[in-house]
C-alpha cells in the first residue's frame, strides 16, 4: 500500500500504469473542480447547438461512452465522432452554427484530431476544449482549452490508465457544469475500481491465457459500445489479435454465425435488454462458444464462471469507467501468453503524421 491507501504494482509498464488506475483516478476527482473553473469561459453549455466529443481510436472510444453520460447529464444531445469522420464530414455532424468540439488525445499529437478542430473552428465557427495528456500539446494549442490529464502518464504504446481518467474526468466535467448531484457517486469511482481490479484479474488472465480460444467477441450496446470497442481494440492491440465488437442483439443477426467452441464471447449489457438475454445467451450457447456476462444480471442463473459481477451501486451510465480495466488486462494477459511485450506491439507506430 502506498501513503494514499492504493495498492502500487511494478512490472511492466502497461501492467504497472492498468494497476495504477484506481489511484491516478482518485486525483483526477480530486481535481475537477480546479478543472471546471479553467475552463468557465467555454461555459456554459447550453450556448452551443451541437457538442461533438472527438478522437481516435481508444479517444475516440472514450468519446462515445462519454457522449452518453454528457447527453444525460448535461438534457443536451451530444455526439461522438472519430476524428477523420469530423475532418472529412463535418456536415455530417453538425446541426447548427455554434459547435463546441472536446477534442480527446493522450498524446495530444493525432494529426486527424488536431485536423479536424482546426477545420470546425476556421470553417464552422466552432469552440474548442482539448483534453490531453500532457499540457501544450498541438491538439492543445489547436484549442480554445486545454485541461491536461497528467496525473495519468503513460509509457506505453496502447493506452489503459488515461482512458479510464480522462473518462471519468469527462463525466465529471459535465456533472460540475449542470447540477453537481453525481458528485458523491463520482468520487466513489476510484474506490470501485480498487475494489473490483483484483477480483477481475484471475478471470481475465485465465480467458487471456486460454489458447484453445481463437477469437474474442464484445458486445456492449448504446452506453456500453464504446467499451466494447475498446475492449475489442485492447485486445487487437496488445495481442496483436484480431477481436470484434458489435452490439449486444444485432449480433444475433449474422455475426453469431462465426462461433464456434474456440469464441469467447464477453457481454456488457445495458438494464434495458437484460429481458432479452437469456435469448441471446441461448444462441450463443448453442454455437458452444463461450461466454463471460460481466455485471449483475439477476434470474440468468448463471454458473459463476460465466458471471463476472461488478458493483451496481454505481449508476449505468458510469460503469464503462468502472469496466474499462477488464479489456487492459485480457489484451495484457493475451500478450503475455503469446510471448509479446505488452508495452510496445510490434507494428505500432505512437504517431504517424498524415499530411496536412
Ligand atoms: C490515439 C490512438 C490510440 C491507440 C493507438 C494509436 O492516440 O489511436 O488510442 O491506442 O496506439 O493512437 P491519442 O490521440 O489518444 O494519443
Amino acid at each position: 500500500m502506498n501513503e494514499s491507501g492504493f495498492t502500487s504494482y511494478s512490472q511492466d509498464a502497461t501492467y504497472g500504469e492498468i494497476h495504477s488506475q484506481a489511484e491516478s483516478c482518485a486525483e483526477t476527482v480530486a481535481r475537477a473542480g480546479d478543472r471546471l473553473r479553467s475552463v468557465t469561459d467555454l461555459l456554459p453549455f447550453e450556448q452551443y447547438s451541437d457538442i461533438i466529443l472527438t478522437g481516435c481510436g481508444s479517444s475516440y472510444n472514450l468519446a462515445n461512452c462519454a457522449s452518453f453520460a454528457w447527453d444525460g447529464l448535461l438534457g443536451m444531445t451530444t455526439r461522438a465522432a472519430p476524428s477523420s469522420e469530423l475532418l472529412f464530414h463535418p456536415e455530417s455532424y453538425l446541426n447548427g452554427s455554434k459547435p463546441l468540439v472536446v477534442a480527446i488525445s493522450r498524446t495530444g499529437a493525432t494529426t486527424e484530431v488536431q485536423l479536424a478542430v482546426e477545420r470546425l473552428r476556421s470553417e464552422h465557427s466552432a469552440r474548442a476544449l482539448a483534453i490531453t495528456g500532457m499540457p501544450g500539446s498541438p491538439v492543445g494549442e489547436a484549442c480554445d482549452a486545454e485541461l491536461a490529464f497528467t496525473e495519468c502518464p503513460e509509457d506505453s504504446v496502447v493506452m489503459t490508465q488515461a482512458f479510464t481518467c480522462m473518462l471519468v474526468g469527462l463525466y465529471l466535467i459535465a456533472d460540475g457544469a449542470s447540477k453537481g448531484s453525481y458528485a458523491d457517486e463520482l468520487a466513489q469511482i476510484p474506490s470501485l475500481i480498487a475494489a473490483a481490479l483484483p477480483a477481475s484479474e484471475p478471470v481475465m488472465r485465465h480467458l487471456g491465457e486460454q489458447d484453445d480460444i481463437d477469437a474474442f467477441f464484445f458486445l456492449g450496446s448504446s452506453l456500453m459500445k464504446g467499451l466494447a470497442d475498446e475492449c475489442a481494440l485492447k485486445v487487437t492491440e496488445m495481442a496483436l489479435q484480431p477481436a470484434l465488437s458489435h452490439r449486444s442483439l444485432e449480433f444475433r443477426h449474422g455475426p453469431k454465425a462465426a462461433l464456434n467452441e474456440h469464441s469467447q464471447v464477453i457481454i456488457f449489457p445495458t438494464s434495458a435488454e437484460r429481458p432479452h438475454l437469456a435469448t441471446l445467451l441461448a444462441e450463443i450457447k448453442e454455437t458452444r462458444a463461450s461466454t463471460l456476462l460481466v455485471g449483475d444480471a439477476p434470474g440468468l442463473g448463471h454458473r459463476r464462471s460465466e458471471f463476472l459481477s461488478m458493483d451496481e451501486r454505481l449508476s449505468e451510465i458510469f460503469r464503462p469507467a468502472l469496466y474499462a480495466h477488464l479489456g487492459q488486462l485480457l489484451g495484457y494477459w493475451r500478450a503475455r501468453s503469446k510471448g509479446l511485450n505488452p508495452d510496445s506491439p510490434r507494428h505500432l507506430a505512437r504517431t504517424v503524421l498524415l499530411e496536412a
